[in-house]
């Protein structure tokens, strides 16, 4: 057991100590602090004062958490086994914002039947869906009401039936999003524990008496607020992580988790490919103890060491996968999880995830969506040669830079608009040859950016109008929409640009959310016609990367890896080589490589190489086959 005398580099070895470490580093902005060998050998209790959070209980938060997490690191076997989601490239539409099809304003699952041919040229292999279920969509369908039940707005069954049939008859695999940390409070479990406490259902969910009249303990919600709503005919609150109306599952109740199984079985039955799980390492609640404050003012969320790596876990997850996922593929949306808690969850050998995203490179270190910067590239470096050196064989990463959660990369790097598109194929020069599956989002192939939003009436995203009004209690409406507008979910939910008609042929109807103004110079008739647009170019690196097995199977090895502004590497397989070379500023850099000789330049985001590496310019470069 680790006490407070315990030195940092012991902890380090630890699977849960180094990524702890390293997520408390990257908070306090100084991302390579534990490496350091003279720190190294201080003490655990030193960890206030490097961290700048010199706070009672935030050693002792680490300690338990790597005391109670005693699991010894999976192998590095010396061989990737082959599977389809390796090889796939992944597709994830936001269904509410991808293609109208009865004018409603709203998208739908007919919608996305008729953009098969789209996907299909574009080379999508499978196809994520955010939820789809009836939902009264407090937060856009992540609030089930009904698994088995297609959102209205959405479809019927029918309409879902058809569509799995035809994208099946396409070659395109589907993966559907699961969200089974939380129900809606519509859900029938929880009006039937609303009506009778004492029914079956009532410990499905997580319920506590009050303190004091107040809340039982002082967790706070992701989306502003105490984690609990009060109910006053038991007088008992329930645990609600997300919305109000968002309220979370007991996975201690063996009844529960028996109910889950069936249902994600059943949609097995239909043909499901896979699944992505929402939130899935927060299922695993330990106990309802407060949370550490230094800890909930440094990562935003009070009380999330209780909840985000809990005691059952592993356990849970295992059973998922042996009673419900059985052979399907699945992704884990695993929040605050490091490399090592990734590689305790999906290793192949532990029967749990298949992959997990990580989210450490979505914000550069000590900055979230919530901050108004420019994200700098030059960390995707080191946070991309870590997980594809360190990651192992029986590990494998997921590749991406947008969904629907997060505002649009582009915008995020640099708004200028004479660097979009470099910008766009840069970002995809990394996704797609980089080892890992790429999942990419509705509208990045086509360098779609940010929208601009002149009022909190405009906004749908019930965390960001939540934000708004939390920001109000001492600011004005116009500091309110501008610190909410920097990191809102809608720019990544505005609705995809298919054409410069009206609603960028999105809806006849009034869109449920406003289009980007700019369709009509951004959308895919456009580009799928214009050689050397964003769309072009994605679609051309899909090709290379289906046509060569390097690409997805290859080694990695990195060149210059001390360089700070350029990121340059190789992939590798016993017959064929690729050389990339990428400059991560937006100023010109001299090319301290050359291309090695026997390399013929393979494609690029100015269209050809020059003497040195122009702003964020991205080259792909192939050795000739060895026969
Ligand atoms: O964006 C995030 C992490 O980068 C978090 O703010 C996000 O809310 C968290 O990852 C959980 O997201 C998932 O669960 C939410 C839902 O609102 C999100 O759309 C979903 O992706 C609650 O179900």
């Amino acid at each position: 057991m680790f006490t407070q005398k315990s030195k940092l580099k012991e902890l380090y070895q630890t699977p849960v100590g180094k990524d702890l470490l390293d997520t408390l580093a990257r908070y306090a902005q100084r991302p390579n602090l534990f490496q350091n060998p003279i720190l190294a050998n201080l003490k655990i209790k030193t960890i206030g004062r490097l961290i700048g959070k010199n706070a009672p209980g935030v050693t002792d938060a680490i300690l338990h958490l790597i005391n109670s997490a005693n699991e010894t690191p999976p192998p590095f076997p010396p061989a990737i086994t082959k599977k389809w989601w390796k090889e796939a490239v992944v597709y994830q539409i936001y269904p509410r914002s991808f293609q109208d099809s009865d004018g409603d304003g709203i998208g739908d699952l007919n919608g996305i039947r008729r953009r098969i041919p789209y996907l299909k040229e574009l080379g999508v292999d499978a196809v994520w869906l955010s939820p789809i279920y009836d939902s009264p969509n407090d937060d856009m369908g992540y609030d089930i009401r009904d698994y088995r039940k297609i959102m209205a707005e959405f479809g019927g069954m029918e309409d879902f039936d058809a569509l799995i049939r035809e994208l099946h008859a396409n070659g395109i695999r589907l993966i559907l999003d699961m969200v089974l940390n939380h129900t809606s409070d519509e859900h029938e479990w929880f009006q039937k524990a609303l009506a009778n406490p004492q029914c079956v259902e009532r410990d499905y969910y997580i319920w506590a008496k009050g303190r004091d009249g107040d809340e039982p303990n002082n967790w706070t919600s992701f989306f502003s607020g105490p984690a609990w709503n009060r109910y006053e005919e038991t007088d008992e609150w329930g645990l609600h992580l997300f919305s109000k109306k968002q309220m979370d599952l007991n996975w201690d109740n063996p009844g529960l988790r028996a109910e889950v199984y069936d249902m994600i079985s059943w949609w097995r039955e239909k043909g499901v490919d896979g699944f992505r799980l929402d939130v899935i390492n927060l299922i695993s609640k330990e106990n309802l103890e407060d949370g550490n404050n230094a800890i909930g003012a440094l990562v935003g969320f009070r009380g999330i060491e209780h909840y985000f790596y809990g005691p059952h876990l592993h356990e849970y997850l295992h059973e998922l996968r042996e009673k419900a996922f059985r052979d399907a593929y699945t992704v884990g949306e695993t929040v605050g999880m490091g490399l090592e808690m990734c590689r305790m969850l999906s290793a192949e050998e532990r029967g749990e995830l298949c992959t997990a995203f990580n989210f450490d490179h979505m914000d550069n270190p000590g900055k979230s969506r919530a901050n108004e910067y420019r994200y700098d590239l030059r960390f995707l470096k080191s946070h991309f040669i870590k997980w594809q050196e360190e990651y192992g064989n029986n590990c494998w990463p997921t590749l991406f830079f947008e969904n629907h959660d997060n505002p649009r990369m582009v915008s995020k790097i640099n708004p200028d608009p004479r660097l979009r598109e470099v910008i766009a194929k840069l970002l995809c020069v990394l996704q797609f040859t980089l080892k890992g599956t790429p999942f990419l989002y509705q509208g990045q192939e086509l360098g779609m950016v940010n929208a601009s939003f002149s009022s909190v009436n405009e906004y749908r995203d019930v965390e960001a109008i939540n934000r708004y009004h939390e920001l109000l209690k001492g600011r004005t409406q116009e500091e309110a929409l501008r610190i909410t507008s920097w990191g809102t979910r809608d720019h990544a939910r505005t609705p995809m640009q298919w054409d410069s008609s009206e609603n960028a042929g999105f809806t006849t109807g009034e869109p449920w959310l406003k289009v980007n103004p700019n369709y009509a110079q951004i959308n895919a008739e456009e580009e799928t016609r214009t050689s050397g647009s964003v769309f072009q170019f994605f679609k051309n690196l899909i090709a290379l990367r289906k046509e060569s097995e390097t690409l997805v199977y290859g080694s990695f090895r990195v060149s210059g890896r001390k360089e700070k502004d350029t990121f340059c590497y190789y992939r590798e397989s016993e017959n064929e080589t690729f050389y990339i070379e990428i400059n991560l500023t937006e100023h010109e850099q001299p090319r301290n490589h050359a291309a090695p000789p026997a390399f013929h330049f393979c494609m690029g985001n100015y269209g050809r190489a020059a003497e040195s590496l122009r702003p964020y310019e991205a080259n792909v470069y192939q050795s000739i086959r060895r026969r």
